[in-house]
């Protein structure tokens, strides 16, 4: 009789997955709201939404400015304040509610998503 002898070879994957190095929500950068999640090295420390004088913390809780504050994000541009466009980013109190750019009866839209009239007294 003639013995057949099989080897079976198994092989064993692992995937790790980590968020390290990894920017999870790169279109959150720059968008004028400060991201907890995004405020690390990887996303540009959330594109400088989280520093300036000008921070909207309506999505974030820790708001920490963690990039030295180098401004570089659309919300510290205080010259959007006012300019006759709504600016999402900038429609808070922080920012005297985009200078009343979202509110009146002719709100340029363009570079707004929500476009909310918060504040009654523009
Ligand atoms: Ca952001
Ligand atoms: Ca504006």
């Amino acid at each position: 009789m003639e013995s057949v002898s099989t080897t079976s070879t198994t092989t064993s994957t692992t995937t790790t997955t980590t968020t390290q190095g990894i920017c999870e929500n790169p279109q959150n950068n720059g968008n004028g709201f400060c991201d907890d999640n995004n405020n690390v090295p990887e996303c540009n420390y959330d594109g400088g939404d989280c520093c300036g004088s000008c921070v909207n913390k309506e999505y974030c809780s820790t708001c920490a400015c963690l990039d030295g504050g180098s401004s570089n994000s659309f919300a510290n541009n205080l010259n959007f304040i006012g300019n006759g466009f709504c600016d999402d980013g900038l429609n808070n109190a922080e920012c005297q509610f985009d200078g009343g750019d979202c509110c009146g009866p002719s709100v340029n839209t363009n570079f707004c998503t929500l476009c909310t009239c918060k504040s009654s007294g523009w």
